[in-house]
């Protein structure tokens, strides 16, 4: 018990020296960028946030761009920041801060640049109008018919990311991509 109170102090101690400061910003991909936005919002505003940094949602994705997107979400972590506070970061990230080792793993849904709203079952990429040539969708998506016209990165209990319809009013955090 006295082990387990003093891991506790320790770890009390711990949080409230950690001032990570962490900023976020754009990844490099080949010749495209990406910014995960860890802000909930519904895809049309997602999309509008994008649209105000001169960016899309993540689009016109090919398989070697959506592996990195996704090797990205399984990296992210969430750092814990005096305590309460919370900075995001990437496993990679945390090598400059060797001093901090706690973390929390990510298991996020996240919206992308695909959607049917224009025409039930007809999915593409958002915006330009532009057909989807590579596709990711789990073995059983899309799945909801009218009710999801948007697409997300959504971790099924297989804990792999692939593609989901969610219905457009949820907010989840959302990637963009220039
Ligand atoms: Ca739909």
């Amino acid at each position: 018990m006295a082990i387990l109170g003093a891991l506790f102090l320790v770890m009390y101690i711990t949080l409230n020296n950690m001032d990570v400061g962490l900023s976020v910003n754009w990844h490099s991909f080949r010749s495209k960028k990406y910014i995960f936005m860890e802000e909930k919002l519904n895809w049309f505003d997602a999309q509008t946030v994008c649209h105000a940094m001169e960016s899309f949602l993540a689009h016109e994705m090919s398989a070697d761009e959506n592996s990195f997107l996704i090797s990205i979400l399984n990296s992210k972590y969430v750092f814990l920041k005096n305590g309460y506070n919370r900075s995001y970061g990437l496993l990679s990230e945390l090598l400059h801060y060797k001093d901090f080792n706690i973390f929390l793993l990510l298991g996020k849904t996240a919206w992308i640049g695909g959607a049917d709203i224009h025409q039930e079952g007809d999915w593409r990429w958002y915006s330009p109008l532009t057909e989807m040539k590579f596709t990711y969708w789990h073995s059983n998506q899309p799945n909801n018919g009218r009710t999801s016209n948007c697409m997300c990165y959504y971790k099924f209990s297989t804990t792999v990311y692939k593609w989901a319809d969610e219905p457009c009013t949820s907010r989840f955090s959302f990637v963009c991509e220039k």
